[in-house]
This record gives structure tokens, sequence and C-alpha cells, in this order.
């Protein structure tokens, strides 16, 4: 048997997974050989990602992939943004902080006193959030020098796992893309932010196109877990670049919404368009796979229904996504909206009631009950696609047909006739498995086994079942994307 099996690892703000995948007549098979759960870490108020704990889970997916065959190649993805740092030997200086830890608070006016606003847009194309590597760096020039005295590398967190397989200390490309240190046009590191924020430039090791093969799995890490030394690919490290690899579709122009925790909602394109109307926007030029931009608006997503979910089950309901959905359909629709992008939406915590205190303050119909409140998460979120939509198309001049929506999140059909409806476009949903597949995908191809994305797209299709949505009741979404416009801020 000569067909070439890779292992995907993707790592999701819940859970992580190993999934074999192989090119098998035209298909792309995968199997799911290990899932765990992530489970950030506060400490003194400090929210930690378990970087070490990652790493072991990483050790045991590699020991059941060899159990169920074997592989040639390993990729990661994870999240964006977030890093670890190490010192001159190469040791890990402190667990990863996570992006919705509050150290970036106040962090953007800070950053524009030293480099103003436009010209951090003019050079990264990126979308301001708190989140994003440059506040959290800018956060420890203010607050904590002395770490970044000691460090030698930042590595952002597929890179860091990487290094620890491999020994290589590189960064991949679409991961850099999301630090906002990266200059969109030039494809390499800001000098003159690094300069405005004083970050020192060393830190910042050699960017590496998607698809690099960046060593092989060190010889103490064969040892400890009886495996050969397989490659290890810098695939497209950030998720949601490998989900966009495997949007199903040949044209050249889409819309897709990765839906996970986060909706991404965007489009392909060759380069960045970084102007007023995009800034204006805030849309973000990220970095995709085979140097090309992704145009696209982050949307809070079901992170709203997951938070919602813990606190119902903090209350004593638990519900799986399913029954949730249920309730959700039995509910009033068209009765309370909220901007899914409010800030006070981010931190984790009681959801429901800020929910219920958003259509307080804005005069609405407030929702009461488990079902109303998922009802108003879900045509909250559809019809902020929209507006993504409107932004998107008005930064491009192009009219887009279809959405293609992936990730997860379609498993709600109610997202996806929602979404269908708040935009009077037909939905495409599937594959559920997009950032495994891309992932996959990527490895393949750097591997030469599929030639390049098209074709790719094409196995992606050929592979998976997708489903259709088209628009009802458009003159009901029209009336409340009105309304739910006033509630944008
Ligand atoms: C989605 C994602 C988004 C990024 C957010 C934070 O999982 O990678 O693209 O903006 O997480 O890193």
């Amino acid at each position: 048997n000569n067909k070439k099996q890779v292992l995907a690892f993707d790592f999701g703000g819940g859970s992580g997974r190993a999934i074999l995948g192989s090119l098998e007549d035209g298909k792309i098979q995968m199997k799911e050989v290990y899932r765990f759960s992530n489970d950030p870490v506060i400490i003194n108020g400090t929210m930690y990602w378990d970087t070490l704990r990652h790493f072991f889970e990483i050790k045991q997916g590699i020991v059941k992939a060899k159990q169920e065959g074997g592989f040639e190649s390993i990729g990661i993805d994870t999240w964006g943004v977030d890093f670890g740092l190490l010192d001159e030997h190469g040791a890990l200086l402190e667990s990863a902080v996570h992006y919705r830890d509050d150290r970036t608070l106040g962090m953007q006016e800070e950053v524009f006193k030293a480099i103003p606003k436009e010209r951090v847009y003019e050079l990264t194309g990126l979308q301001f959030e708190n989140f994003n590597t440059i506040f959290q760096l800018y956060s420890l020039v203010k607050k904590r020098p002395w770490l970044l005295e000691k460090a030698d590398k930042m590595l952002l967190t597929p890179d860091l796992f990487n290094y620890f397989l491999t020994g290589e200390k590189k960064a991949e490309y679409t991961m850099a893309a999301t630090t906002q240190l990266l200059d969109a046009k030039k494809k390499e590191w800001s000098e003159e932010i690094l300069e405005a924020l004083q970050i020192p430039k060393h830190i910042l090791p050699e960017i590496v196109p998607s698809g690099t093969v960046i060593g092989t799995l060190q010889p103490a890490i064969c040892e400890e877990l009886g495996v050969d030394p397989a490659k290890v690919i810098a695939i497209t490290g950030h998720d949601t670049q490998s989900a966009v690899v495997s949007v199903p579709t040949q044209n050249e122009d889409f819309i897709f919404i990765s839906c996970g925790t986060w909706s991404l909602f965007g489009t392909e394109l060759q380069g960045p368009v970084i102007g007023e109307k995009s800034l204006e926007c805030n849309v973000s030029n990220e970095g995709g796979y085979g140097n090309t931009t992704t145009l696209l608006k982050n949307i809070i997503g079901l992170w709203l229904a997951q938070e919602s979910r813990r606190q119902w089950i903090r209350e004593g309901q638990e519900y799986s996504f399913g029954e949730l959905e249920q309730m959700a359909v039995k509910a009033e629709p068209f009765q309370s909206f909220i901007d899914p992008d409010s800030p006070e939406f981010v931190a984790a915590g009681n959801i429901p009631e800020r929910i219920r205190e958003f259509c307080r303050k804005t005069g609405q119909k407030v929702p009461e009950t488990i079902g109303e409140i998922m009802c108003c998460i879900n045509q909250s979120l559809a019809l902020k696609y929209r507006y993504a939509l409107e932004q998107i198309e008005a930064c491009t001049g192009k009219h887009y047909p279809v959405i293609n929506m992936i990730g997860g999140g379609i498993q709600s059909k109610l997202l996806c006739q929602m979404t269908a409806g708040a935009n009077g476009r037909k939905v495409i949903a599937g594959p559920v498995e997009a950032t495994a597949l891309g992932n996959i995908a990527v490895q393949l191809m750097a591997l030469g086994e599929i030639k390049d994305v098209k074709e790719a797209r094409q196995i992606i299709a050929d592979s998976e079942t997708t489903y259709e949505y088209l628009p009802q009741d458009t003159e009901k979404w029209d009336a409340a994307y009105e309304k739910f416009k006033t509630f944008i801020h």
C-alpha cells in the first residue's frame, strides 16, 4: 500500500484534534485519531494557554497516528496572533498568553501615540483588534520590558510547536500575517513599525511560505515516541487560511464564511486592497496560501453560543448545540438584535445577561428564554454577515451571487438558512471539516500529491457533500436589517 498518509493537528479554542489524511481515488479520506480538550488557565488574573500540555497532546496524537498506520508528514494549524517567547537557549520563557486576556486593553491608543493608526493600516492592511500580536507585544514593551529583553525569538503558536518538533525556528507566512507587524505588500516584517514601537527586530524569525518543509522530527522525539523522522511542514498555520484552501469552488471570485468560534467573512484576492474605504470598513488583508490575500472581516461568531452554553451549564442547564438550535427554531424570530461585535461580548463570562442588557439599553424586547437568546444570536450573526458582505463588495467593487459557508458552525441549519435569508444570496454549506481538509491538502501539495489549490478545491468538492439554502422571508430580513443597522456602532 503506497498511499501517503499525512497527520494534521488542528487546534481550536475549546479542543484540538489529530487527523490522518490521505488521497485515495481522487478523494481525501480523513480519520480522526485523537481528540483532546483545550483549557485555558487563569493564574493571578492572567489568562494563559497551556502550552506544555498542548505539546504533550501533540505527542499523544503522534503515538495514536503511528498505531493507525503511520504518516509521512505533520502539519499544525491554530488560531492566529498568539505566541511563545524563547530565550537564547531556546527555552520557553512562559506559557503563551491567551488573546482574550486583558493585557491589551488600552494598547491601541498607546501604539497610535507612537505611530499613526492610518500608517499602521497602510503598511499592514489588517483589521484593528485588541488582540493582534502588535498590541500584545506593545503591552510587554510598556509593562514587562524585562521579558522582551530576555527574549531571543518570538514564535507564533504553530511555529512554536514546529520548533519543539524539529528545532527549527521559522515564521510561516499566514501566521506572520495575523500579527499586524507584517508589511502586507512587501511580505516582510515592517521595520518602520518595529522601530516606532521599540520591538526588537531580532526576535522575529525568517518568514517562510506556507507549505515549506521546515525539518524532520528531532531524534530525541523519535526515540521517545518510537516513530520514524517524519517531515514537519509549515502549512497554512493560521486555521482560517487552512479553511480557505478548502472552499469547494472553482470560481476565482467567491465569498466564504468560515464558521467556528469566530466567523471569518471574506474573499480571496491576488493582492491587498488598502485604501480609505478599507480602513473605514476596518477590513483585514490577511495572508493566504500561495501568497494570496484574503480580504475579510472578523465577526465574533459562535463564541456567543459556546460561551452562553457554558453559562447555562454553570446554572445547571446542560444542552447540546443541537438541542439549543431546536429551542432557537421554536422562538419567535425578528424580535431582538445585538451587534455581535460589540466589545462587551469578547470576554468570557455571562453572555446571555450581556445580551439582555444590550437589548434593554437599545429599547428592544428583552430575550428571556434560552431559545430566545439563541434566536437572537443567530439572527444577529446572519445580519452582521450582510453588513460584512456590503463592506467587502464596496471594497472590491464586485457582486457575489453565492456564499460558501464552511466549518463546524454550519452544522447549525438555522444559521445557514438565516444567512441565506438575511443576505438574499444562495448559501452553499460544506465542508464541515474545512480546516482539517485544508491542512491536509497543503501537506499533500508540499509532498507533490496534489498539483495546486485549484486541484485541491476540486478534490475537496468531490470528497465532501454540500447543502444548498435559498433565501426565504426576504422582506422580513430587509426590514430587520434596517433596524439592526441602527445598533452597530
Ligand atoms: C479563528 C481565528 C481568527 C483570528 C482569531 C484569533 O480561529 O484564527 O482568524 O482572528 O482566531 O486568533
